[in-house]
């Protein structure tokens, strides 16, 4: 129990410091679909890729990574650490989300899982807005 409690407020300092949304997903929704609002893109985590893995996105748009897999050891980390969700899909529907802002016009954002990188090339990229340079190949 208090363990738990510790790796709960640890959580909540992580999002708080990287200015991140963390959520536990499906929160009283009895199992429902949780409501994606139109300037969100979902990015589902299977096991072990991203779904779709590369978007390119309007500027304000908000991604929200979703563990549809099964494995709990995803995470989504950007490779020059502009946001690490870390180890925070420890069941189906838990998301991690950030929001690209205007001043990220035009940047493209690669990211990876630090469990699977290696052994399934599991990772992708953000492109803001239609200018973004293309990622490197296999992001
Ligand atoms: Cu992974």
């Amino acid at each position: 129990m208090l363990r738990q409690r510790i790796l709960l407020s640890g959580l909540a300092l992580a999002c708080a410091l990287t200015n991140a949304q963390c959520g536990g997903g499906g929160g009283g929704g009895g199992g429902s679909t949780p409501t994606v609002p139109a300037n969100r893109v979902v990015i589902s985590i299977i096991d072990n890729e991203f779904d779709p893995r590369s978007p390119v996105i309007a500027p304000g748009t908000t991604v929200r990574w979703v563990l549809d897999g099964m494995d709990p050891t995803h995470t989504t980390t950007e490779m020059n650490g502009t946001w690490d969700s870390g180890f925070v899909f420890n069941a189906q529907g838990n998301f991690y989300e950030r929001t690209f802002s205007a001043s990220e016009d035009g940047m493209t954002f690669e990211y990876f899982c630090v469990t699977h990188q290696a052994s399934h090339a599991m990772q992708g990229s953000i492109r803001v807005g239609s200018g973004a340079p293309d990622p490197q190949p296999g992001y």
